[in-house]
């Protein structure tokens, strides 16, 4: 008899946000980067499921530089913090400098939503606490997965997406005086 189950478990699903705004010496220009950081995410136990356009972007914060931005579905049994671990591992190897918050980066790879839901220890936040206000995390996310929930707020990436890009109504009584 074998142990194994009649129907695969799937693995956890995770949405990895990807963004650049400095060459790499080797790889090249931000758009590169994600490219070969994209090669890199892959292994034993992370396999890719899909990927977004790489859009450009103005910087958010004190940065000049324009961002290369995407965002990755991966499948794998890790857990939410050997995740971060290994996202750390590899802005490492792309020889990202730690220091300055929002400082230009070669590479940076936050973990935005996880399948198993929400995950808050004192190190790691999912859902990231700041990609429902990001256009450059919500754009390339909408056309991997429009209908994934923020487990948070209960809404679709695609009703997030239309918050962020819709004007916000003419509050009528205040615009009549
Ligand atoms: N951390 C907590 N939750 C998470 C998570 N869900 N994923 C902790 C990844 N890390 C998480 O991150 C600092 C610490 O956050 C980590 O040690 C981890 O324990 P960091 O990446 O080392 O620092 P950071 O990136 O400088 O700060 P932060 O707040 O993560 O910045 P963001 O939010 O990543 O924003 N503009 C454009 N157009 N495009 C961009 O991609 N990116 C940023 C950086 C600013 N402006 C941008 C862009
Ligand atoms: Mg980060």
């Amino acid at each position: 008899m074998t142990s194994a189950t009649p129907f695969p478990v799937p693995l956890p699903l995770y949405a990895i946000g990807l963004g650049s705004n400095r060459r790499h010496a080797r790889h090249g220009d931000p758009r590169r980067v994600l490219l070969a950081a994209l090669g890199a995410l892959e292994a034993d136990d992370i396999e890719p499921v899909d990927v977004s356009p790489i859009i450009t972007s103005e910087p958010i914060g004190p940065s000049r530089r324009r961002y290369a931005n995407a965002v990755a579905l991966v499948a794998s049994p890790l857990s939410p913090p050997e995740m971060l671990a290994r996202l750390q591992r590899i802005e490492t190897e792309f020889g990202r400098r730690t220091g300055q918050r929002w400082s230009a980066r070669t590479l940076d790879l936050d973990i935005l939503l996880w399948s198993g839901g929400a995950w808050s220890d004192g190190a790691l936040h999912i859902p990231h606490p700041a990609m429902a206000g990001r256009a450059f995390v919500l754009g390339p996310l909408r056309a991997i997965a429009p209908d994934w929930r923020h487990p948070l707020s209960r809404r679709t990436i695609r009703q997030l997406a239309a918050r962020l890009i819709r004007p916000k109504p003419v509050d009528q009584s205040v615009a009549a005086h």
